[in-house]
This record gives C-alpha cells, structure tokens and sequence, in this order.
C-alpha cells in the first residue's frame, strides 16, 4: 500500500504510523487488497462471468442501507448455510454454537435468508457493543486490525460466485456472518479481538505481519479445548465445510497456542492450513496475548475510552 508521507508521523527521533483515534477516523482506513478481486485475479471463479462482476460493483459503491439478495444469491448462502449447520454441533465450540442459535431465533439467520448488515450489527452491538461496517473486499492488515481496536468490524456484503458455494478466495458475506459473526458475540473473543486492535495502532510494519499472523492462527483458524474435545472458533474454519472437517480430522498437525510461535507460523491462502493452534479457552488466550503485546515495542501507548469509543495516545516516559 502507497502511503502519504505525512502518514509517517515523528516525534522526537521516533517515526510510527499515522492511525486512527476515533472511529470516524476509520473513514481513512479502507485500503484494498487487490490480491483476490474477480477484475484482477484469473482464478477467482467470477474472473471470466462479467454479469457477477458488475453485481460486485452495484454492491460495493456506494454501500446499499438494505441489500436484495437475488434467487440465485440467496441459492448460494442456503447451500453453505445448509451444509455447514450440521457440522456444527460437532464441530463448533460453544460460544459459537449459543451465539448461532440466538443469530437464528432473534437476527433472521436462516437457510432462506442472508441476514442484513444493520440488523446483525444491532444484535452485537446490544451483545458486545461490536459494530459491523460494510467493505468492499479484502483490506490492508494495517486497516483491517486498526478497526478492531474501536470494536468495529469491517465486513463484505456481497456473496461468492454460484459455481463454487463451498469456497471462495476472498472475504464475503458467508465467511462473515457465519464465521466471524457469532464468535464476536462472545464477551472474551470480542476483548481479545480488541485488544489484537489495539496492539496494532502505529505498529511497525514487521509487527503488523505478526500481528496478522497472529490474527490467522487464533480468530480465523483457531481451535480450543472444550470437555475433553477440540472443537473450532476460527472463522475462516467455520465457513469451510472441508477445512473443518479437516481441522478436526487426524490429519494436521496441532500444536498448544503460543503468541510466539503462532506470530511467525508460514500460513497458507491457498489451501488448507499444515498446522493448528489449540487454544486452552479464550481467557488463557487473552492472557497469552497480553504478556506477548507487553514484549512489542512503541514510542507510545494507547488506552481505549469506552465513554467516547477513541484511544488516548500516552507517551512512554
Ligand atoms: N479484510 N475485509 C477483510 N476481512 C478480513 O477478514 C480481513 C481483511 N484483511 C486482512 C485480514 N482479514 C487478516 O488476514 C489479517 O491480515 C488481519
Ligand atoms: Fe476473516
């Protein structure tokens, strides 16, 4: 990403990242990641379909309050939705799987129906005091993990191509609302989602890559330990029929969550991941993290307010 020189501030001898202090600051925070858009990337499955495309571009410019999903739109969500509902209850941890009933009894989660942005937003909103705010595709890390630390979630609203309901390359709406969605309607995901956030605020670019790889192994991969059994809270894993099998299959390898570790594992974006990592429960992760954040250097510190949702920037003494 090309960045303004004044988006490198300085003081004293320190330069660090512009970044947002408020959360209409996150107007500026909306950086695209060109990698996996279907104008640009041959192998996404509505590369060579141009009537997807141009949906693409009705939904994401600017951003409809209220989205009619077409038959076939909704065709797509009702394969996945269908699918992925009955693993589960095998496969999902708990959190996940309370969060997911209320998603259908109150917020119009259903085989026939893809949800509304506005309408789950309400519902974490009221939950964890998360908001979901619509995207156009795969962010920059650096903005994506920014808007975390003002408990907002940059979300995609369009749907994957028909012709491969059970993948797609990108962030959409089946990856988010049915992957990250019932997760940060956990109170300790959602502080452990922040605080991920707010260690990235004005950090390196080599601690964001760790930051982000960090992100991959807990929040879109993670596994954790439930009565004896492991069982997935990873997003990119719960909107994945085969990666979720997969994962909890004797195939892969699984290691014990260590933020150390975990923020220089290679991942995969292409296919399925070659390792796990086993959270003992979110809270033991949230605690793992914080004593990894304490070892990331800054020239400054921030402190949420959660009366006026904006850090406070303090100065190292
Ligand atoms: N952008 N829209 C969107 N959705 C994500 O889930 C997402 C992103 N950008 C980066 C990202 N996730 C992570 O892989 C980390 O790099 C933070
Ligand atoms: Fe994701």
């Amino acid at each position: 990403i090309k960045r303004n020189a004044e988006d490198v501030k300085t003081t004293k001898e320190v330069k660090f990242h512009w970044f947002p202090k408020k959360i209409a600051d996150l107007d500026r925070c909306h950086h695209l990641v060109t990698k996996f858009d279907p104008d640009l990337d041959h192998d996404h499955p509505g590369y060579t379909d141009p009537a997807y495309r141009q949906r693409r571009r009705m939904i994401d410019g600017p951003f409809p309050k209220y989205l009619e999903y077409t038959e076939e739109e909704i065709g797509t969500w009702r394969e996945v939705y269908s699918t992925l509902r009955d693993l589960y209850t095998t496969h999902a941890c708990s959190e996940y799987l309370e969060a997911f009933r209320l998603l259908e009894r109150h917020c119009g989660y259903s085989p026939d129906n893809i949800p509304q942005l506005e309408d789950v937003s309400r519902f974490l909103k009221e939950r964890t005091g998360f908001q979901l705010r619509p995207v156009a595709g795969l962010l920059s890390a650096r903005d994506f993990l920014a808007s975390l630390a003002f408990r907002v979630f940059q979300c995609t609203q369009y749907i994957r191509h028909a012709s491969s309901p059970m993948h797609s390359p990108e962030p959409d709406c089946v990856h988010e609302l049915l992957g990250h969605v019932p997760m940060l309607a956990d109170r300790t995901f959602a502080q452990f989602s922040q605080n991920l956030g707010l260690a990235s605020l004005g950090a390196s670019d080599e601690d964001i890559e760790k930051l982000s790889t960090l992100y991959w192994f807990t929040v879109e991969y993670g596994l954790c330990k439930q009565n004896g059994e492991v069982r997935a809270y990873g997003a990119g894993l719960l909107s994945s029929y085969g990666e979720l099998v997969h994962s909890l299959s004797d195939e892969p390898e699984t290691r014990e969550f260590d933020p150390e570790a975990a923020a220089v594992q290679p991942y995969q974006d292409q296919t399925y991941q070659p390792v796990y990592f086993i959270s003992e429960s979110f809270s033991d992760a949230k605690e793992k993290f914080r004593a990894y954040v304490a070892g990331i250097k800054r020239p400054f510190s921030v402190r949420f307010d959660p009366y006026t949702s904006s850090v406070e920037v303090l100065d190292n003494p």
